[in-house]
């Protein structure tokens, strides 16, 4: 057997913002190589599975001795000798291994890299690629719809705006390429005309404009302005997207906003009208977290108030959870679920959490995070698992080009080429 684990080592990388990250790198009795990253969030759920993190002093107290103890010592150990083709196996190993319900006892961000290693691992031993490997026997999916960001906000730029990201989707493009070529236009002509109106203070952590707006919606009508600049019909061509991130700006119910004229502090009803404003004023048709996750009945409330042609996206609340995505869409909490691996840790749980969504009638989107690498694994997740959408941050810096351009790549090896889901994109379509 050519597909038994030989070698089983983790190493510390760095991520987009400078801070260590876990790698593992899984070499098979047939010289077959598998790596993968763990990626690393800002504006984490509380119910995501545990970054784990060494605290103290160095790097912040954001090294990953810890996590690559438990991978020398425990991990390797264990799983030398498993066939990586065993992915299910190996996935569920590793969570008993952890033993605890949040995987804190090893890491998330070890278990994470390990996991999608081993898929690597078994498309280099069986001579197919990621997204073949992944699909199995099953259909492949076409290229994912892209979700870019424009300007970055939040968690992602010091608190600059209320709202994390403003981001664009190419709703009319009719394939991949192109979908990245309009979003090209408008991300130069947003900085343009930024920077003309002296709004331009550099780059946020997911590669989006760092603005320097007073108010929030002074982002969505320069949105609005570029789109136009790059000659996109905005709505039909280029629609907008928001993540709120909105258990950043609240609990209980109580939600304070900075860069809103008063009242600056707004119930779940509030909160929920002021976006509902502005889905009538602005052509957005998706919406990320506009509640915060402990405040599920009034995330309930907005997707009911919302309607059928705006994708709800429900990402703290849910963290790639199959259990929690159940609730969610039982309570009719959201209408889609992001999809990260790192916030559950391992391949197979995602692979759960996918087929959950699925059966809920929900719509998917693969998401990285704001700490980033070259790792290009999701993309091929999207892929391999059908998701139509990807979420990668901006259209700026290596670990988010990394992605886009994988995508590129792709559309010349998938049977489909370099196509989008089939209209409606968007299943409830846009009312
Ligand atoms: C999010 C992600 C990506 P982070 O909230 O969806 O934008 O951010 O990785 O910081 O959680
Ligand atoms: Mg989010």
């Amino acid at each position: 057997m050519k597909t038994a684990i030989a070698e089983l080592r983790g190493r510390r990388v760095w991520d987009s913002r400078g801070r260590p990250t876990v790698e593992v790198e899984i070499r098979t009795t047939g010289d077959a190589v598998g790596r993968a990253i763990a990626p690393a969030g800002a504006s984490t759920g509380s119910g995501e599975a545990v970054d784990l993190r060494d605290g103290g002093s160095t790097f912040g107290g954001y090294d990953v001795r810890r996590a690559l103890y438990g991978i020398a010592t425990e991990i390797a150990p264990l799983l030398r000798g498993r066939d990586v083709r065993d992915q299910r196996a190996i996935d569920a190993l590793l969570v008993t291994l952890d033993g605890t319900p949040d995987k804190s006892r090893l890491g998330a961000n070890a278990l994470v890299a390990t996991s999608m290693a081993v898929a690597h691992a078994a498309a280099a031993a069986t001579g197919v690629p990621l997204w073949r490997h992944l699909a199995g026997d099953g259909p492949v999916g076409p290229l994912p719809l892209p979700e870019i960001q424009i300007f970055g906000g939040g968690a992602h730029a010091g608190g600059r705006l209320d709202v994390q990201d403003f981001m664009v989707i190419a709703v009319g493009a009719p394939d991949f390429a192109t979908a990245l070529d309009w979003t090209a236009e408008v991300h130069r002509h947003a900085g343009r005309l930024m920077a003309e109106a002296g709004r331009l203070c550099g780059v946020a952590d997911e590669g989006g404009w760092w603005p320097a707006f007073d108010r929030n919606e002074e982002a969505l009508e320069m949105l609005l302005r570029a789109i136009e600049a790059a000659g996109r019909l905005p709505g039909e061509e280029m629609a907008i997207a928001l993540d709120i991130a909105a258990s950043t700006l609240g609990r209980c119910g109580r939600y304070h906003l900075r860069r809103e004229a008063e009242p600056r502090e707004l119930d779940s009803d509030g909160l929920a009208a002021l976006w509902l404003r502005w889905l009538e004023r602005y052509p957005i048709v998706s919406i990320e977290d506009p509640l915060a996750e402990d405040d599920p009945a009034a995330f309930a409330a907005f997707t009911r108030a919302a309607g059928p042609g705006v994708q709800v996206v429900a990402d703290d609340l849910v963290v790639t959870d199959a259990a929690r995505i159940r609730r969610a869409a039982a309570a009719g909490a959201g209408n889609t679920a992001l999809i990260k691996p790192n916030q559950i840790g391992t391949l197979s749980e995602v692979r759960e959490a996918v087929r959950a969504a699925g059966e809920a009638g929900w719509a998917g989107i693969v998401s990285a995070r704001s700490g980033e690498t070259e790792d290009v694994t999701i993309v091929h997740l999207a892929v391999g698992w059908g998701l139509p959408q990807l979420k990668v941050g901006s259209f700026a810096r290596g670990e988010r080009m990394a992605k886009w351009n994988e995508g590129l790549r792709l559309a010349e090896e998938l049977p489909s080429g370099g196509a989008l889901p089939p209209a409606p994109r968007f299943p409830w379509g846009r009312g």
